[in-house]
């Protein structure tokens, strides 16, 4: 059985450095036409090749190489391919484009496990592009619910530090744990650890991903201010800083006060500072960390005065109440805060 494989490929390997032989390319059943044996397995490569300037022309036609196996396929019409049946391992795959002749070709490493389909979507740089000397990559390290989602930020540069604008690298996912789009935005589908890499030309940068169960939002501070109101009422600021792998949309945000007599009243919140706040990929009005913020109007103290004139304070109790994109939920402890009486008692005098 060994044997025969490895003979196979050896024969394979002759005919594809000779004339890229038909039965050894496609990315279909291995060991395809012409009787030639491919090394086998179950494992499978997909994804899209497509210009590295322009993430959304697939580049039909494109040859597909993983090295080693003797194993290519010819990209569709939207640049896509597909190919099964491949032994596991740690290959470089890399994207020819012979009939694009303003672009040259995508290099990439993917680690291919049995019964995992593994994708690539290999950005393409222009023939004329210079070469990359290095990519800068952010976040390098990222905790992330699941079912969130990170919008890498890449930056490719070329010799004398400049940025060869407007390229994206080509990124693979390892771990299995979620998927990447074209433009970098990666969601994360499956708990556990990997990896994030984008390549280009030679080189190649790595940032590692955690993604973790579904969690209910974090507050991380709730604040009411002042917590004093004069008698003649005034405004509160209130702000909670919160959170999320998920995301939460703003209007998942209120603050819950119970006033005199156990009134209840919900207000909504906003964003207190945009210029900070974090937004959720490609999700407009969804943040994964931001402070929200209010202000609550507490009316003029309105008890009755005792015919001593003393008039009651008024008391006040507060909360946010969050609720993330997946339908988990947090509360804040209570905070008070009080509408004066106006003539308040002496204090006690001392014993
Ligand atoms: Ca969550």
């Amino acid at each position: 059985m060994q044997k025969s494989f490895a003979l196979g490929w050896v024969i394979c390997v002759v005919l594809v450095t000779a004339a890229l032989i038909a039965g050894c390319g496609g990315g279909e059943a291995p060991g395809g036409g012409g009787g030639t044996i491919l090394p086998v397995g179950t494992a499978s490569l997909t994804g899209v090749v497509f210009a590295a300037d322009a993430v959304a022309s697939g580049l039909f036609g494109a040859e597909i190489i993983v090295s080693g196996t003797g194993r290519t396929a010819v990209a569709d019409a939207n640049g896509g391919f597909l190919m099964q049946g491949l032994p596991a391992g740690e290959y470089a795959v890399e994207a020819q484009t012979p009939n694009h002749p303003d672009y040259g070709t995508a290099r990439a490493r993917v680690t291919l496990a049995d019964g995992v389909v593994t994708t690539v979507n290999f950005a393409v740089l222009p023939a004329d592009a210079p070469e990359p000397a290095q990519i800068l990559l952010d976040p390098d390290v990222a905790i992330i619910d699941l079912n969130a989602k990170i919008a890498y930020r890449s930056q490719v540069v070329g010799p004398n530090n400049a940025v060869i604008a407007d390229v994206e690298p080509t990124w693979v996912v390892a771990g299995g744990i979620g998927t990447i789009t074209r433009a970098g935005v990666f969601t994360g589908t499956s708990v556990g650890n990997g990896t994030v890499t984008a390549f280009a030309g030679g080189i190649q940068v790595v940032a590692t991903v955690q993604v973790d169960p579904p969690g209910p939002p974090n507050i991380s501070s709730f604040q009411l201010n002042p917590r004093s109101i004069p008698a003649s009422g005034g405004d509160v600021y209130i702000a909670a800083a919160i959170d999320d792998g998920d995301g939460i949309d703003v209007a998942d945000v209120v603050v819950e006060i119970f006033g005199p007599g156990n009134q209840q009243q919900l207000l909504g919140t906003s964003i207190a500072d945009p210029a900070t706040a974090e937004q959720c990929a490609g999700q407009a009005g969804c943040y994964t960390r931001a402070t929200l913020a209010t202000t609550f109007n507490a009316p003029a103290n309105d008890n009755q005065p005792t015919t001593g004139g003393i008039q009651a304070p008024e008391n006040y109790s507060a909360h946010v109440i969050v609720t993330d994109r997946s339908g988990a939920k947090s509360t804040s402890a209570f905070i008070d805060f009080v509408v004066e009486g106006i003539d308040p008692p002496p204090p006690t005098p001392p014993l």
